[in-house]
Parts: structure tokens; sequence; C-alpha cells
């Protein structure tokens, strides 16, 4: 071992030498910045990653992705054997790791073998996949160069999206019950349950059309669409556009651009009556939208596909008589009227997280089935163990009628198709299309199961975003205290005003969520507050313009 140890800090000083000294957070998913600034960080993960499988005795998995953020930067995180985010403790280890000098590389791998008591003589094994950054391919090498330190075992995945990473994971760890670990396994998977929900129905039922243009963020889902639509047997016309042949990464498109701007996004013709669909950079999150006979752009984000799924899941478990506890995981960014539709007209409950992955995924755990979706798009829905067995049982239980038991096998289908381990856009998709088909429903009825209060989403840059501390509900800052109070100040003069701000865990930015009873006033509202932010939270570049 002493010799991996020599080799390690003789790579940290020299080919892998940490080249700035600013500090760098594993935030909300992982490590992202500037991909010039994240070699070393590269690989000393690609060392931490390795204990990481040595201390749970299992693959883990590592993303080089930065998602939705611009094509200059990149990111990487380690994915838990289950296919669940990193645990916070090892959260701490990574942060660490990555911001000590090159000469304590050492110090800090040895503190963290003796405080988590492994054993340096176990195996280890790496999962690791990239998007399609031009970045990626070199730091994956650092990565590698790391994981090759300690002689551990690997498989290079290459191009894949985020969720099939995590999903690839899962399917190692469970020793294939979640699925074969391949890329082709999980379009069989996917595609398998997908062509048994749509069963025999028409392809065409109601006002449904198998129809949908996405728009692939110029990322790494386009690829990966076009190979799934060989195993859906034509059930689905998807026309992959933004597909990377010429447009740029995440530039004026896809699922981030869409929800954030409120606006379509380029490279798509549009149609009036066409269903859209637009993924982000890594293909973990969804959002719907379509113009309407007088031109005018609707967008359903996370919080409809929440509702959706909700009202989806709690007909078939009412079909069933089931006795399973349904929840939905919402987060401070979704809108007040989501939180209305769940909790009142479906009467399902709701229960609200900070933002990221992993606080709304673990809450979502409390539920027989929970559902969580950020505004954002990022969601998915998780079944306990209890859960599937009585879905299973009832399936199978020939004494029941029959409704119950289709309902059930519904059920039982649906748990295929829907990729536990995380949020995904392709998985999401394809459940979405289920939905819409099985209920008859085009994009425009989905849209107006409620309206959406108006809402704006904006961002400002700041010089130094750590000083914005919040609640943890995330809803209001504990600190700067002076800019919650002129917060408070602004909200108190609209009527149903509502506004908050925190400091993104992905972005140097921090960002500003608004809501009022017009569109005008969250216009009023939201300017008034980013000057704010701009002038207390010592804004930097263009002070905010109205
Ligand atoms: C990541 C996280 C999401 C989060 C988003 C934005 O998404 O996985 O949970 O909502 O960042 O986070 P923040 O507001 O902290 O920047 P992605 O798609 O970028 O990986």
């Amino acid at each position: 071992m002493d010799t991996s140890f020599a080799h390690v800090t003789e790579l940290a000083k020299t080919k892998y030498h940490r080249k700035s000294d600013r500090y760098i957070n594993y935030g909300t998913a992982g490590f992202r910045t500037k991909a010039a600034d994240l070699t070393h960080i590269m690989f000393r993960m690609g060392l931490l990653a390795v204990l990481r499988s040595k201390y749970k005795k299992a693959t883990i998995g590592v993303m080089i992705t930065a998602s939705h953020n611009p094509v200059e930067d990149n990111g990487i995180k380690l994915v838990d054997p289950m296919g669940e985010m990193l645990a916070a403790n090892w959260e701490h280890y990574a942060s660490e790791l990555a911001n000590v000098t090159d000469s304590e590389v050492k110090t800090v791998l040895n503190k963290i073998i003796q405080e988590a008591t492994i054993d340096m003589s176990e195996k280890s094994n790496i999962f690791l996949a990239r998007d399609n950054r031009p970045s990626s391919v070199t730091l994956a090498s650092a990565f590698l160069e790391g994981v090759s330190c300690f002689k551990s075992h690997f498989h290079d995945f290459g191009e894949m999206t985020t969720p099939m990473l995590h999903y690839v994971v899962r399917c190692e760890n469970t020793q294939k019950r979640y699925g074969k670990p391949t890329e082709d396994g999980y379009y069989e998977k996917l595609g398998e349950a997908f062509l048994k929900l749509r069963g025999s129905k028409p392809s065409c039922p109601g006002l449904y059309k198998p129809r949908l243009i996405l728009d692939a963020a110029n990322g790494v889902g386009a690829e990966k669409v076009c190979l799934l639509k060989h195993h859906l047997n034509d059930a689905l016309d998807i026309e992959v556009l933004n597909d990377g042949s010429d447009g740029i990464l995440n530039h004026e498109c896809g699922a981030d651009f869409v929800k954030t701007r409120q606006k379509l996004p380029t490279g798509l013709p549009l149609k009036v009556g066409d269903r859209y669909v637009s993924f982000d950079g890594d293909a973990d999150r969804i959002v719907y939208f379509y113009i309407d006979k007088n031109s005018k752009f609707h967008l359903l984000d996370g919080d409809k596909i929440a509702c959706l799924v909700a009202k989806y899941l709690k007909d078939l478990l009412n079909t069933c008589e089931l006795d399973l506890k349904l929840g939905n995981v919402l987060t401070a960014y979704s809108n007040g009227s989501a939180k209305e539709y769940i909790s009142k007209t479906l009467g399902v409950d709701v229960a609200c997280t900070p933002t990221g992955v992993k606080h709304l995924h673990h809450k979502a755990t409390e539920y027989d089935i929970g559902i969580y979706f950020e505004a954002n798009g990022h969601g998915t829905v998780i079944f306990s163990g209890h859960a599937e067995d009585v879905i299973l049982n009832t399936a199978g239980n020939t004494e029941l009628p029959i409704e119950k038991r289709v309902a059930a096998q519904k059920l039982c289908t649906l748990v295929d198709l829907i990729n536990q381990a995380v949020g995904d856009s392709i998985s999401d998709m394809l459940l979405i299309e289920t939905i819409l088909h099985s209920l008859g429903w085009d994009v425009e009825k989905w849209s107006n199961i409620y309206q959406d209060r108006p809402y704006s989403l904006c961002q400002v840059k700041v010089k130094d975003k750590s000083i914005f501390k919040t609640t943890f509900d995330e809803q209001r800052l504990i600190e700067p205290k002076e800019l919650q109070d002129a917060i408070d100040e602004l909200v108190a003069k609209y009527t149903e005003g509502r506004s908050f701000v925190r400091a993104s865990g992905t972005e140097d930015i921090v960002r500003v969520y608004t809501e009022a009873k017009s569109l005008d006033e969250v216009k009023q509202l939201s300017f008034a507050v980013c000057e704010k932010v701009y002038d207390i939270g010592h804004g930097v570049g263009d002070r905010p313009v109205r």
C-alpha cells in the first residue's frame, strides 16, 4: 500500500497539482465549476471513489457532467450503491480532499481510512460514465488515474446519461434484480414495460396522439433516445431535435432554459397541436410545453408532472383499493397552485424539502409510494419494498375482481418503467406518455388541471454567494438579515406575494423566486427583490434592469 501512496503523492504534486486555492464545495450535485479548474479534483475523486467502494463493499458510480450548466463547465458526482446520491458525511470528505494542498492529499486519505475504518485489502469496483462535453474525456482520464493508484477494478461506460449510470450501479449492486447492468439492458427494461402498458389499446385514444418533438439540449440524451426508439416498436413517434449535430450544449435550449426563461428553445419548428418535450444536458430533467391556437406558450414543468403522476397513481390505488400511503415531495420552488391541487383536489399528502435530489429522494422514502419532483423537472417515484409486495400479491390474486387485478398489474409494470434510482428524462417521458395515452389526454387537457400562479425565476451574480444563508426550507434568509427584512417589506405590498432568495449549489449565482397575483406584479416584485440582492448582497456585473 505504501507504494501506491508514494505514487499518489507524486501525481498529486506533479501531473494533477492544484492550480488555484479557491475553495470548491461538493454542492447540490457534486463539484461543478469551469472544466479547466477540475483536473486535480477528478484525480482526487478517483482516489475517494475507491475508498468509498471498499468501505461499502460495493460498486460505486461516478458521473462526469455539469448537467444544465454551460458547455465550458464540468463536474463530478459520486453515486452510492443503490443508485442514490453520495451520503452526506462523505460529501464532507469529498470537499476536504478537493481543497487541501497537494502534499496534504495523502494525510486526508489516511484520515478517511482511519475514521471510516476502511480495510484497504477489500476489493473495489467503480462504474464511470460521462456526458458529451468536449472536456469530459480528459477529465475521465484524470479520474481513472486516481482509481488506478489503488489498483481498483473499474468499468468505463463512456457516454451515458446520468440516470443510466445510476441505473447500472443499482443493477450491479442488486445482483441484477433491478435489471441488466448495461446500456442495452436499460433500453430493454424500459421498452418492455412501456409496450406492456400500452397493451392492445388503440394508439390514439381520445385526444392523445403518439407523436412528440424532443429538444435534447444538444446533450447526451439525443443519441440515447435514438437508440431507445428501436425498443418502442413505433408505438411512439419521437422527433429528436437540438441533437448536438450543430448547436451548443444547453445554449438557448434544454429543460433549464425553457423553465427559467419560460419561453421556447431555439431550433424547433413550432406547430399548434404538437407536443414538445425538453431534456437537460445529461437527461435527468424534463419539461413539456406547447403553443396554443393564439400562439401562447404553455409550460408543463416538474409541478405539472408531479400532479399528473399523483393523479394517475391515486386512481390506480383507488381501483385496487390498496391502503398504501401515497405522498408527494416538492420544494420551495413549487408553484402554490400545484401544492393546492395535490393536497386539496387529489387529497394526497405533500411534503417540502430543500432543493437537491438527495433531500427529496430521502423524504420520498417515508411513503409507501413517494413521488418527488422539483419544479425544474427533476424527479421520479419510489416504491417501498412493502408497496411492491402488496401490489404484486394483489396482481396475482385470482380471487379478486378482474379490474382490481388489472390495475395492480399496471402498477407492477410501472415499477419497471420508472427509474427509481433517480430522476430520469427518458423514463419520465415514457411514464408521462403512458399516463396521457391511458387517460386519452392531449397536453392542453393536462395543462388545464390547474392554472399556475404567476411566477418568475431570476438570477443575480454576486461577489460571494456563501454569505447567503437560508432557513432549512429555503424560504427565508438568515443572513444577510438586512436583505430578508427588505424582502419582507417588499412582499408585504403585494397580494398573494411570495419571494425568496437562495444561493445556487451548481452555479455561481443567487436565485430569486417570486410569485404574485398577476404577471405585472410578479415582474415589479421580482425586479425590486433583485435590486436589493444586488445592493445588499454585493452584486457584480450589471445592476438588474427593468
Ligand atoms: C441539480 C440537482 C437538482 C437541483 C439543480 C439546481 O440538477 O440535481 O436537484 O434542483 O441542480 O440546483 P441549484 O438551484 O442549487 O443550482 P442538475 O440537473 O443540474 O444536475
